[in-house]
């Protein structure tokens, strides 16, 4: 199904409006200077300009870098500024002299070893920050319209096109990301060598064998560069003091860890799994490893899936795709959407292991997850896709960026005792720049067209210019989400014509009317009886799966108007009773939000330990809080006040304690 560019649809949207502003005067320039400050920049300018200095931070550093120019040219896209706008120049000028006169360019191996390429694939990440480099080219010539930084990442593409196009098994990343890159790259230049590069480094995965050996010996060699690099650094430090303590690294992020987290790591590593490698791709039916490799392997499979979905050679991987999301959905993610149980390998755990405290629910991980089912929703018009993503927009998602634009999350918990807490960046600050370039990316989402007819999967304010002035079709959104549930929707239309307008019904309503043009539309109305107990059916209790997309199909006239309105109850989402960890305990929804206690509105309750009475929940707004919140109200049992915050604000306040799940009587 053909989607709209982003810059074809302009979001008005009272929640999400501010939001993408404060990503567009805040974050990004915030991001810039905290990559500068850490080093990161600096890294290309020792390398390009011969520049006196060390090279710091971690081998993939490079790809923050480039993450962010992605992010900035899609912030661009929509939000112009001659700020901006300079800063993207100099630095692709800056990557243009970092790049070699035969494409390569990884400042680790740049600066410490010049010589080398190619080597411990599975654990360093050349070809990792090549896809951030070529995603950020795409995005910076569908922003732009300009080629400098284009025929940059051509450049390095047609390099991987010669390096690797003939490699074997052992020549797969360990990381995923060039395959999508890849195949983004092939959609704007038309090159099928690297929609065919893409398919080769997909297909080639799972097959080296024994694993073990080669990671084995990848690892040694990573040891032993990485021993090399530590004794030129403490060499240089010992001279140079001052350079190391200027482009100093913030801590790590926190996180509490189950037992046995290494010995597990050691088993995910070892089989392969970790990384994706574990068997060849159309037999990877069950979401294994760290979580957001796996979503970006997930989104590139479907993606090629797409590419080839009306050609003579069909990839054949929908299947494939299809069951490893419905495992992921009903036994390995929490309610907010996040996935990843397990911290020591930032990945998945086992079916229905989803304590709350263990969660590490990596910012990425959901990004990632947003990226694949933006894709699964092209490629079958499945409902389920798109309210999967709604969620993932509104929690697992949403919760990684602060109200102030410039502090994060990486880990997110669903139950906190303290510790995890914002910080302003991280030693691996992956997630601020994914999430800012999903942000800018937003209007994307909203609709699809094709010749059938209209599709709105996102109840986002907005207006979409989905055809030329010819077909003269517009479309303008007014939708009062997260807190209300009305929406309506205008249709412009030059002239009377039959179509589709096919609108996605959440999975999380109970009930909705739909009307055109004041008259009451077949088909809306009050769901089946049994729906809540079809939650059984998930390890988490949210079921993307009862979602659908309501067709009406007739002549739209010019001003047709549609009017939706959804109930928007507070729902109380139970576990499954295999979920061990969450017993006795339920988490509180309503709409597309998930709702927590956090210590400072509840200064008197004992939050992990405080027996919730359902039946006293109720909504009321508070105008004050975060420029206006609808919290939900309640009682204990022993008639204790609680009161719940959407889940995404939580550690807005200072360190705080948390939890998504609360007791009830059994
Ligand atoms: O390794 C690169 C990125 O850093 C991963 O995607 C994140 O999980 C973090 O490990
Ligand atoms: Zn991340």
């Amino acid at each position: 199904m053909p989607t709209l560019p982003a810059k074809q649809v302009s979001i008005q949207d009272d929640f999400w409006g501010p939001k993408l502003q404060l990503n567009a005067d805040i974050a990004i320039f915030h991001q810039w200077e905290q990559l500068e400050k850490t080093g990161c920049i600096e890294n290309f300018r020792l390398v390009a300009d011969n520049k006196e200095g060390f090279r710091l931070g971690f081998f993939f550093a490079d790809s923050d870098a480039f993450k962010w120019l992605d992010a900035a040219a899609r912030v661009y896209a929509s939000y112009p500024s001659e700020k901006l706008k300079i800063l993207m120049d100099d630095f692709i000028a800056l990557i243009g002299r970092t790049q070699t006169a035969d494409g390569y360019i990884y400042t680790y191996n740049q600066f410490h070893f010049p010589e080398v390429r190619w080597t411990n694939l599975q654990i360093e990440h050349e070809l990792y920050c090549f896809g951030h480099l070529i995603e950020a080219a795409v995005s910076h010539f569908g922003a732009t319209g300009e080629h400098h930084l284009l025929d940059i990442a051509i450049k390095a593409a047609d390099l991987l096109v010669r390096e690797f196009s003939s490699a074997g098994p052992t020549g797969t990343p360990g990381h995923e990301e060039i395959e999508l890159a890849l195949i983004q790259l092939a959609a704007v230049t038309q090159n099928q060598a690297y929609l065919d590069l893409a398919q080769h480094f997909i297909e080639r995965r799972g097959r080296v064998k024994p694993f073990i050996t080669h990671i084995l010996s990848n690892k040694s060699s990573f040891e032993t560069r990485g021993k090399e690099v530590a004794a030129k650094l403490a060499e240089y430090q010992a001279v140079n003091p001052e350079h190391i303590e200027k482009f100093k690294l913030p801590d790590d992020n926190i996180s509490p860890k189950p037992p046995l987290g290494t010995l597990r790591w050691f088993f995910n590593t070892a089989t392969g799994k970790y990384f994706q490698q574990h068997k060849p791709v159309r037999q990877q039916t069950v979401p294994v490893g760290h979580s957001v490799r796996f979503t970006y392997l997930k989104t590139a499979i479907a993606m090629l899936e797409h590419a080839n979905q009306h050609t003579t050679k069909p990839a054949n991987y929908q299947a494939t795709l299809e069951t490893a999301w419905d495992h992921m959905v009903t036994r390995r993610m929490y309610v907010t959407g996040g996935i990843g149980s397990i911290p020591d390998i930032e990945g998945f755990g086992r079916d229905y292991e989803l304590d709350p405290i263990y969660s590490y629910s990596e910012t990425c991980a959901a990004l990632g997850n947003i990226f694949w089912n933006w894709e699964m929703t092209q490629i079958t018009n499945d409902a389920k896709y798109a309210d999967l993503t709604e969620w993932q927009f509104y929690n697992a998602a949403a919760v990684g960026l602060a109200q102030d634009g410039a502090s994060y999350l990486y880990n997110n918990p669903l139950t906190c005792e303290g510790q995890v807490t914002r910080q302003e960046w991280f030693k691996c600050p992956c997630c601020p720049s994914n999430i800012s370039r999903v942000w800018a990316d937003l209007g994307k989402y909203v609709f699809s067209i094709e010749d059938s007819g209209l599709w709105v999967h996102q109840y986002i304010g907005s207006e979409g210019i989905l055809g030329d002035k010819e077909q003269g079709l517009g479309v303008r959104v007014v939708a009062g989400l997260p807190w209300d549930g009305g929406v309506k929707i205008q249709l412009e239309v030059n002239e009377p014509k039959e179509f589709a307008m096919n609108l996605r019904i959440p999975s999380w309503c109970d009930g909705y009317e739909v009307k055109v043009n004041g008259e009451r539309v077949e088909g809306g109305g009050l769901r089946a009886q049994n729906f809540r107990n079809s939650q059984l059916e998930t390890a988490s209790g949210y079921d993307p799966r009862q979602s659908f997309y309501l067709h009406i199909q007739r002549i739209w006239s010019p001003g047709d108007v549609i009017e939706i309105d959804f109930e928007l109850g507070i729902q109380i989402r139970a576990t499954h009773p295999k979920v061990k960890a969450t017993r006795d305990q339920v988490a509180v929804t309503r709409g597309p939000l998930v709702y927590c206690l956090e210590s400072v509105d509840n200064p008197k309750v004992d939050i992990f330990n405080v027996q919730l009475d359902p039946s006293t929940l109720v909504k009321e707004f508070n105008q004050n809080l975060f420029g206006g919140t609808m919290l939900l109200q309640a009682q204990s049992l022993s008639g204790k006040p609680l009161t719940f915050l959407p889940y995404y604000l939580w550690a807005n306040r200072g360190e705080s304690q948390m939890t998504v799940y609360v007791n009830v009587e059994s």
